[in-house]
């Protein structure tokens, strides 16, 4: 006898907002054979944060800034530090989906400089934490998955407020803007073997921000 039970509805805070299966299979694939010039050209890497661990996901970026973490703190900058060299540019595949997602969205002229590239093995998570290096937070984050299953959190404006866990699944579009653009988030675990993408292991997220 099968006792599962229907999920109960998602109620996200407003602000929030979840495109399922947004990106269609094949776009997906375009995705990954794009992403996979960006690490070549920017393998991700592993980060100092504040308190002296290192990020759980490893990290990369393209466009014009990228997101960086040392023992400096936390801030956009034009070049990757651990290279010298500038960010690889971001593919036109990446602008066209943040452009087309946000098309009829509150934040329609969003137009993205920077892609932080998150990437979970198995384990890796992210802990609770606000967006707030980026200098106009009148423009929303862009997050599209790509890869295995993972649990998002979205909590409230402080740290300590209950976050809810939701599912994201490879394809899915998030954008978190207006009130909801300062909300405490984070990824709590990826599910392996999740992904219908052959050509990655584990989870990608690209979050696509205006930075400068
Ligand atoms: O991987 C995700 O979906 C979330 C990433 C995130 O919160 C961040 O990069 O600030």
């Amino acid at each position: 006898m099968d006792l599962a039970l229907p999920a109960p509805p998602l109620t996200l805070p407003a602000g929030l907002i979840l495109h399922r299966s947004a990106v269609e299979l094949a776009r997906q694939e375009h995705l990954v054979r794009a992403l996979a010039e960006v690490l070549t050209a920017a393998p991700p890497m592993h980060t100092r944060v504040k308190g002296g661990g290192m990020t759980s996901a490893a990290m990369t970026n393209c466009g014009q800034a990228g997101w960086w973490s040392d023992a400096k703190g936390y801030r956009y900058e034009r070049t990757n530090p651990s290279t010298g060299k500038s960010w690889p540019a971001m593919p036109a595949e990446f602008l066209r989906i943040a452009e087309e997602v946000v098309a009829d969205s509150p934040w329609p002229d969003f137009t993205p400089d920077a892609c932080l590239v998150n990437h979970y093995a198995a384990g890796a998570k992210m802990g609770l934490h606000q967006d707030k290096d980026e200098a106009d937070f009148s423009q929303p984050i862009v997050t599209v998955s790509l890869g295995d299953s993972a649990d998002w959190l979205i909590g409230g404006a402080k740290r300590t407020d209950k976050a809810v866990a939701f599912r994201v699944n490879s394809g899915d579009v998030l954008l978190m803007g207006g009130s909801a653009r300062m909300l405490f988030h984070g990824v709590r675990k990826i599910h392996p073997g999740t992904s219908p993408l052959a050509g990655i292991a584990g989870r990608y997220s690209l979050t696509f921000r205006r930075a400068l």
